[in-house]
């Protein structure tokens, strides 16, 4: 049985600490897709940790953690969180296994995704810059190299004719950066990704969930950033949906129970792309300071505004989201009127759709008023104790979507969640 936590915006919907609260029912979490684009949250023993390859169950102590083949892997952020985590007494050779089949970062995709940047300009994704487009390419292309390429004893000649393909790209992109001592690291973090446990994830997974074991499949980014479904070219490279558990870890769809699809009471994006009910004023100003909207990996503010129920119904569609999970609730408590945009005027013609084309058109949100609950939510610990406004907020976002927010997280601590 694998049930699966997921974005249901443009990333950043605070997986992290989702995952983290639901983790103790589960005996293996899985991440399936994404790199080190994402940031994964958490906070242990008081100090704030950001995960980015590693899964967030790696804190419990008798938790798997599998990092799956439809994960795109740089050895070297792996090592160095490795030794983050291991300063906190865990032992990451006890619990963590990756799939042999999990493809690897180079030191050349990352120098390929700031070449394809540069080049880009004003029309740049805005990457996190990991690498992580040129390494799904090499994937596609058919091309990669994958862990368990490195016990073979050709790796170093797969590497070179790999690295020569890439610096034909880079010099086509006239990218001249000396990237040696990014190769030194990488080299060094293989030997390191030599000594951890490297498994055949699809039989691994699937034995463990024939002898009754519990799976929590944990997405990175969001839908809106799915490679399908997204905001196309804005996007990351890979399947950030339910369907991408499949693919990503080798299971089969009926093996999939619960899909928690988590979302902010508003909504923020980070890079490039569109995002129709952002807010380029005040108010958007304050949804920043109150949210503390800035990336978890790459320290950028986010662009924020507010739910957007045309895009999260079209979400809820794409995942078969069983469940959803509204966070940061409480950044709303002081504000004394709330949009939720429920159409789109899309060239001036009213849709409720996520239409095709989103970048070369105008979209104006259509917004339906609701009033602020003014009051501290922070301390709500059951759903009867929640404003009568704040209640009216979250039944509203149910009959939209047709998926019931049955979990709202009121702030940053693992106790601050109301279960509907
Ligand atoms: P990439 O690096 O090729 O995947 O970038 C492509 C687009 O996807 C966006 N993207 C993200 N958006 C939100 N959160 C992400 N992860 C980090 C986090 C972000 C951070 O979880 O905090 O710290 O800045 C994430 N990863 C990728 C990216 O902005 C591009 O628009
Ligand atoms: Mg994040």
């Amino acid at each position: 049985m694998v049930d699966v936590i997921l974005g249901l915006q443009w990333g950043d919907e605070g997986k992290g600490k989702i995952v983290d609260y639901f983790a103790p029912n589960y005996d293996i979490i899985a991440r399936f897709q994404g790199g080190p684009n994402a940031g994964h949250t958490l906070y242990v023993e008081g100090k704030k940790i950001v995960l980015h390859q590693i899964p967030s169950g790696i804190f419990h102590q008798n938790t798997i953690n599998l990092i799956g083949n439809g994960v795109v892997l740089d050895p070297v952020t792996l090592k160095k969180e490795c030794d983050a985590v291991a300063a906190f007494g865990i032992d990451v050779r006890k619990n963590l296994f990756i799939s042999e089949r999990t493809n690897l970062i180079l030191p050349t995709h990352r120098a390929l995704d700031k070449a394809s940047e540069m080049q880009k300009g004003d029309s740049k994704i805005g990457s996190t810059l990991k690498g992580i487009g040129p390494a799904y390419m090499d994937k596609t292309g058919r091309n990669a190299i994958r862990v368990g390429d490195l016990l073979d004893k050709n790796f170093t000649t797969q590497y070179i004719k790999l690295r020569l393909k890439h610096q034909k790209l880079l010099d086509n992109f006239h990218f001249n950066e000396d990237i040696s001592a990014w190769e030194e690291e990488f080299f060094e973090a293989l030997e390191f990704l030599r000594t951890l446990k490297v498994v055949n994830g699809e039989y691994f997974i699937n034995n463990l969930i024939g002898s009754g074991k519990k799976v929590l499949a944990e997405g990175a980014q969001g839908t809106m950033l799915d490679i399908d479904f997204g905001t196309f070219p804005f996007v990351t490279s890979s399947s950030t949906i339910s369907a991408g558990v499949c693919t990503g870890l080798g299971v089969a769809p009926q093996k999939i129970k619960d899909v928690l699809g988590v979302t902010k009471a508003y909504c923020t994006r980070v890079g490039g792309g569109p995002f129709p009910t952002e807010l380029h004023d005040a108010v958007g100003e304050e949804l920043r300071k109150i949210g503390n909207e800035f990336g978890a990996t790459t320290g950028r503010p986010r662009r924020c505004g507010w739910i957007d129920l045309v895009a999260l119904k079209y979400t809820c569609m794409i995942n078969g989201v069983t469940k959803m999970v509204m966070t940061k609730a409480d950044v709303l408590d002081t504000f004394e009127e709330l949009n939720v945009c429920t159409s789109y005027k899309v060239n001036g013609e009213e849709k409720a759709e996520v239409p095709f084309q989103m970048t070369k058109v105008n979209i104006e949100p259509t917004y339906k008023t609701f009033k602020g609950w003014h009051a501290d939510s922070t301390k709500i610990k059951e759903a009867a104790a929640m404003p009568a406004d704040m209640a009216s907020y979250i039944k509203f976002i149910n009959e939209y979507t047709g998926a019931p927010v049955k979990y709202v997280s009121n702030g940053p601590g693992r106790e601050q969640i109301i279960h509907l």
